[in-house]
C-alpha cells in the first residue's frame, strides 16, 4: 500500500527536503501552499510532475493555517497516514515586529490543524515542528528534560504548539510527536537567516558585487546542522511504535564569528574587513547559546548527524558561489519552471 503524507510548509526549506525524501521512499505527497501573487514554489519546482500524468505523486493544495475549515476539508479529502506540520512564521526577529500574526500562524495554526485531524475523524500520525528556541535562556546543553524559557513571540507561540501537541497525544490517544530541532541550514535556507545571509554575501563580495555585510549580535552560539539530515530524523520519529518527543542537534556550538571565519575563510577572505554592525538586526531579548544533546534520538531512532557548522559553511558558500554564476536558478540546474495546476 502506498503511504500518503501531508506537509504544511512544503514550500519552505524543510518542506522541500522532506517532500524529496518521502517521494524517494515511494510516498504520495500532498502539500499545502499559500495563494500568492507570484509563484512561491521555487524550492519544489524540480519535483513537479504534471498532475494528469499517472506517475504524479506530488499534489499541491491551496490552504493556510489561519483557515480552519479548509484544513478540515483537506484532511478529510486526502486522508493522510502522516501529517507534518512545518508551516510557521519562522523568523525570530520578525516575530517581534509581527507578534500577533506569529501567534496566529505559529501557535494557533497548530491547534487548527490538530482539530482538523480530530474533526475529520482520520487515523494519522502527526509531527510538530518544535524548536530549540523553546529553551531560550536556559543554558546548554539542552535535551528533552531541560526546562523551557522562551525569549521571543516566536518561541512563545512554539511553546503553545509544543504543549497542545502533547495534550492531544494524551487526551485523544493521537500518535503526535514534537521534534525539538536545533538550527539546521542548507543552500535552500531563507536569505534572511544569518547563515544564508553570510554565505550569499561571501559569494557576492568575492564577485565584486557587494562591499559590506551588516549584521547584529556576533556573540551568540548556535548548534547548526544540515537540513536534509534533520528531515530524515522527522520521518524516523513517525516510524517507531511509541509517540514521544525528541531533540535533534549536532552537539557542537559555533558563534556567529566562527561561522563568519569558516565562510569567508573558505574563499580566502578576511571577514573583519567586510562585516559592519547594524542595531536593527538585534533582538529585544536574545538567545545566547543553544547546544543540543540528541542522545535520545541517536539511541532510539539511530539518527546520527554528520555535518557540523564548519562543513555546513563550506557547503553553503560553494552553493551560493555556483548560484551566483547562474543567477535566478539557485540550487538546481536545468529546471524548467512548471505551472502548477491547482485549480
Ligand atoms: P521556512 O520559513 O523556510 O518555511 C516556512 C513554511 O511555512 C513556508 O512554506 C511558508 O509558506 C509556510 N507558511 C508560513 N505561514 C503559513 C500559513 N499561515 N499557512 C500555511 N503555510 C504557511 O521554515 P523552515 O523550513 O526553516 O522550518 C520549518 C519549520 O520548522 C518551521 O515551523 C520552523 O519554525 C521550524 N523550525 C525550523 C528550524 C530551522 O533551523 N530551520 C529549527 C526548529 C524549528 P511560504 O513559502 O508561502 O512563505
Ligand atoms: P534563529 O536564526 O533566531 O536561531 O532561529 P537566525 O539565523 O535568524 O539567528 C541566529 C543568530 O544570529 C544572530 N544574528 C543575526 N540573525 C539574523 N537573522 N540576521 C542578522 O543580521 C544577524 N546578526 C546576528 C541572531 O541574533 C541570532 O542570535 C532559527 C529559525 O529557523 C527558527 O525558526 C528556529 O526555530 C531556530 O532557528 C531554531
Amino acid at each position: 500500500m502506498t503511504k500518503r503524507a501531508l506537509i504544511t510548509g512544503i514550500t519552505g526549506q524543510d518542506g522541500s527536503y522532506l517532500a524529496e525524501l518521502l517521494l524517494s521512499k515511494g510516498y504520495e505527497v500532498h502539500g499545502i501552499i499559500r495563494r500568492a501573487s507570484t509563484f512561491n514554489t521555487a524550492r519544489i519546482d524540480h519535483l513537479y510532475v504534471d498532475p494528469h500524468d499517472e506517475d504524479a505523486r506530488l499534489f499541491l493544495h491551496y490552504g493556510d493555517l489561519s483557515d480552519g475549515t479548509r484544513l478540515v476539508t483537506l484532511l478529510a479529502q486526502i486522508d493522510p497516514d502522516e501529517v507534518y506540520n512545518l508551516a510557521a512564521q519562522s523568523h525570530v526577529r520578525v516575530s517581534f515586529d509581527e507578534p500577533e500574526h506569529t501567534a496566529d500562524t505559529t501557535g494557533t495554526g497548530t491547534i487548527r490543524l490538530l482539530e482538523a485531524v480530530r474533526l475529520s475523524g482520520i487515523k494519522t500520525r502527526f509531527y510538530q515542528a518544535s524548536s530549540s528556541e523553546l529553551f531560550g535562556a536556559t543554558p546548554p546543553p539542552q535535551n528533552e528534560n531541560t526546562p523551557f524559557y522562551p525569549r521571543s513571540p516566536y518561541a512563545a507561540a512554539k511553546l503553545y504548539s509544543y504543549w497542545i501537541t502533547k495534550n492531544y497525544r494524551e487526551a485523544y490517544d493521537l500518535f503526535a510527536v514534537n521534534g525539538i530541532l536545533f538550527n539546521h541550514e542548507s543552500p535552500r535556507r531563507g536569505e534572511t537567516f544569518v547563515t544564508r545571509k553570510i554565505t550569499r554575501a561571501v559569494a557576492r563580495i568575492q564577485a565584486g558585487l557587494q562591499n559590506d555585510l551588516y549584521l547584529g549580535n556576533l556573540e551568540s552560539i548556535r548548534d547548526w546542522g544540515y537540513a536534509p539530515e534533520y528531515v530524515e530524523g522527522m520521518w524516523r520519529m513517525l516510524q517507531v511504535d511509541e509517540p514521544t518527543d525528541y531533540v535533534l542537534a549536532t552537539g557542537v556550538g559555533y558563534s556567529i564569528k566562527d561561522f563568519l571565519e569558516a565562510s569567508f575563510g573558505h574563499v580566502g577572505l578576511d571577514w573583519q574587513k567586510y562585516v559592519k554592525f547594524d542595531e536593527r538586526y538585534l533582538r529585544p531579548t536574545e538567545v545566547d547559546a543553544l547546544i543540543g544533546d540528541s542522545s535520545k534520538a541517536r539511541e532510539r531512532l539511530g539518527w546520527t548527524p554528520t555535518v557540523d557548522g564548519a562543513a555546513l559553511a563550506r557547503i553553503m558558500v560553494d552553493a551560493d558561489v555556483e548560484a551566483l554564476a547562474c543567477e535566478g536558478r539557485p540550487w538546481i540546474d536545468s529546471v524548467a519552471v512548471p505551472s502548477w495546476e491547482l485549480v
